[in-house]
C-alpha cells in the first residue's frame, strides 16, 4: 500500500473561518477527510498534518524518509520564502506535489515566485481543496509508473542474456 505524506502550512488551519472568497468554505478537517477518502479508495495510507511553525514542516520532511513514498504539501506562504523547506525536499527525494488552493499566478507578484515548484514533482493551484485529491492521483500514478519500471527491470534482469536477445 502506498504511503503519503500530506502537509499543511501556516495559516491554514483558519480555513472556512476567514477569507472564503479567496480559499473557500471547506475547513481544513473537512478537507483532509475527503483526502483521507480518496486515499482510502486510491489504496494510499495518508497521513495529514498542519503547522504554522516552518522548522516542524523542515523535520517532518526529512523524518519522511523510509516511512513515506511521497508528499503533498501547501507550503502557504513560505513558498514564496522558504529555502529550508526546498532543501529538505530536495534532501530527502521523495516525489513531492505543490499544492495551492489558490492560484497563485493570477495573484499579487510576490506569491508568482515558488522556492518550492523547482524541486516538486509538479505544481497544483487554483482548484481550491480538489487540488489535493488531483495530487493524490498524480501521485499515485507516478509512483505506480516507476513501481511497474522497477519490476520490468527485474523480470528483465532474471531473464538469462541468451532468453533476451
Ligand atoms: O493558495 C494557497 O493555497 C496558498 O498556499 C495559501 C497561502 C498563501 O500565502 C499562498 O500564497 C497561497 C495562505 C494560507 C492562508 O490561509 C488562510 C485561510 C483562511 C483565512 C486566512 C488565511
Amino acid at each position: 500500500m502506498l504511503r503519503l505524506l500530506v502537509l499543511h502550512g501556516p495559516n491554514l488551519n483558519l480555513l472556512g473561518t476567514r477569507e472564503p472568497s479567496v480559499y473557500g468554505q471547506m475547513s481544513l478537517p473537512e478537507i483532509d477527510k475527503s483526502i483521507t477518502r480518496r486515499g482510502g479508495e486510491l489504496g494510499i495510507a495518508v497521513q495529514t498534518k498542519q503547522t504554522n511553525i516552518e522548522g516542524e514542516l523542515v523535520t517532518w520532511i526529512q523524518n519522511a524518509r523510509g516511512h513515506f513514498d511521497g508528499i503533498i504539501i501547501n507550503p502557504a506562504a513560505y513558498t514564496h520564502t522558504s529555502i529550508a523547506i526546498r532543501d529538505a525536499i530536495a534532501a530527502v527525494a521523495l516525489p513531492t506535489v505543490e499544492v495551492h488552493l489558490s492560484n497563485i499566478h493570477q495573484r499579487e507578484e510576490f506569491r508568482h515566485h515558488s522556492y518550492i515548484a523547482g524541486v516538486a514533482l509538479g505544481q497544483i493551484a487554483g482548484f481550491g481543496p480538489t487540488g489535493y485529491l488531483l495530487a493524490l492521483e498524480a501521485l499515485a500514478a507516478h509512483l505506480g509508473a516507476r513501481s511497474t519500471a522497477s519490476r520490468t527491470r527485474a523480470d528483465v534482469s532474471k531473464t538469462p542474456a541468451a532468453v533476451r536477445r
